[in-house]
């Protein structure tokens, strides 16, 4: 027998997903935490998990990929940045070496994220990687277009940054990957921290 329509979207959608946000130090001292909320709320996306903490950097280091190629990947942002603006990379960072530059960059990570308080949460709902990353815009703030958290808030530049050996203040984590956001999920909560509730839309909207 065929499934009536009302079965049929009880199904959940091979796209419906959770990500992890977190509001970074700079983003809760700017008083921002309710206008980032608001920005994944109004698009449609639903907070399943919502809280204020702060991080060991042990947790921090734990947080963010070891794995080379992710180490290298942030070196490489931090060059293309660079010969952009032809700043020498040897001259500022006193290697051109992209692991080196990730490594380091990695480093003054842990600084930031352990420099006060953040707020963690989980985002449900169709595409919600992308559509979140997309929310959050590009990570140099130099680069992230209006209209996205970053583009709109925050100024910030690797140039900047590195000159201070810290890492850029762009208000705002968010996963990248299904991989990462299952890591997250798991790394910075548990079972009970995670709601299921019907927001009043969802019949309309799907
Ligand atoms: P994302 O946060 O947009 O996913 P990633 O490449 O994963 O960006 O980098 C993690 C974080 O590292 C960024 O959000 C930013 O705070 C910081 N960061 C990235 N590149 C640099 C840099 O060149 N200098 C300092 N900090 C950086
Ligand atoms: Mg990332």
């Amino acid at each position: 027998m065929p499934k009536s329509r009302t079965q049929l979207k009880k199904l959940p959608t091979p796209t419906q997903e959770r990500t992890v946000v977190i509001v970074k130090p700079d983003g809760v001292k700017r008083g921002l935490v309710g206008e980032i909320i608001r920005r994944f709320e109004q698009r449609g996306l639903k907070a399943v998990a919502l809280e204020m903490f702060s991080a060991t950097k042990d947790q921090i280091d734990g947080h963010y990929p070891k794995a080379e190629a992710w180490i290298t990947r942030l070196g490489t942002k931090t060059l293309d940045t660079y010969n952009q603006y032809k700043i020498d990379p040897k001259k500022e960072l006193g290697t051109a070496d992209p692991f080196a530059i990730g490594s380091k960059v990695r480093g003054w990570l842990l600084d930031y994220m352990t420099s006060g308080p953040m707020v963690k949460m989980i985002v449900e709902g169709i595409h919600a990687i992308d559509m979140v990353r997309k929310i959050c815009g590009h990570t140099l703030p130099n680069k992230a277009e209006m209209g996205t958290i970053r583009g709109d808030y925050s100024v910030d530049s690797p140039a900047a940054a590195n000159r201070d050996q810290r890492g850029i203040h762009n208000l705002v984590h968010a996963s990248e990957t299904p991989e990462e956001a299952n890591h997250e999920i798991e790394y910075w909560f548990s079972p009970e921290d995670v709601y299921e509730y019907k927001r009043a839309e969802e019949d309309i909207m799907f």
